[in-house]
């Protein structure tokens, strides 16, 4: 290579293939019991957890590996109560015509409705704010690239260490969301991508009975 950039030795430590199919199975057998769910105890979660989980998001790779993202975590019980009530808001309207008929009857086997509870009962809500630019320090912009697949890479990332770290998690999309923007009070190139409630399921808690789809209709082999 012979620009003045500088690059630094990958190591990765080789394993068997024996060893790569067990371990991806039991991998595969743990990420198949994730689920979403909405019934949430209010156990608390040590904040050191959460820092984990993000920075496991953080590792994502990302255009121009420009990192355009950030998570705000909140276990603040006045600022949870806000975006209940704002999120209840939204989602009221939504499940009261804004929503088409055809969405309305997909939701029916989630039993969803405008009632949000679960944002006040969990202990943390993640919300991930992606940057549609980058502001350096003199309030200039500067470009950021595929941020939605990177965000949305990110949120993997985030989803799969809150399931690896023993919690559950909802992605939630109150809609509009631009009111996380107002209650957290974020700079002018962020907007609200998602909204992760992160706890411990309730007791007996229960989610609806989904099915995924079989491996030979979600793959191709060439
Ligand atoms: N945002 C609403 C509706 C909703 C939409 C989809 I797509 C879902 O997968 C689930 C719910 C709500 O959160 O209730």
């Amino acid at each position: 290579m012979d620009n003045n950039n500088s690059f630094i030795p990958y190591h990765h430590p080789e394993i068997s293939q024996t060893e790569m199919l067990k371990r991806i199975q039991d991998f595969n057998a743990e990420m198949q019991k994730r689920r979403s769910l909405r019934m949430f105890s209010d156990r608390a979660v040590d904040r050191k957890i959460i820092e984990e989980i993000i920075s496991v998001a953080g590792s994502a790779p990302s255009g121009a590996h420009k990192q355009p993202w950030s998570f705000c975590a909140v276990s603040n019980r006045e600022i949870k109560s806000k975006i209940r009530e704002a999120a209840e808001k939204e989602e009221y309207e939504n499940y009261h015509g804004r929503m088409s008929d055809e969405w309305m009857k997909d939701l029916e086997v989630f039993d969803t409705d405008w009632n949000k509870s679960f944002l006040e009962t969990a202990p943390w809500l993640i919300i991930i704010f992606k940057k549609a630019y980058d502001l350096n320090t003199s309030e200039e912009k500067s470009k950021n690239y595929y941020v939605n697949e990177s965000v949305g890479i990110a949120t993997g990332f985030l989803l799969t260490a809150i399931h690896q770290a023993g919690l559950v998690s909802l992605t939630h999309t109150p809609s509009p969301m631009n009111f996380l923007h107002a209650i957290l009070d974020r700079p002018d190139n962020e907007r609200a991508y998602l909204l992760i409630p992160v706890g411990y399921a309730a007791e007996n808690a229960q989610v609806p009975d989904l099915k995924r789809k079989p491996l030979h209709e979600i793959s191709k082999f060439y």
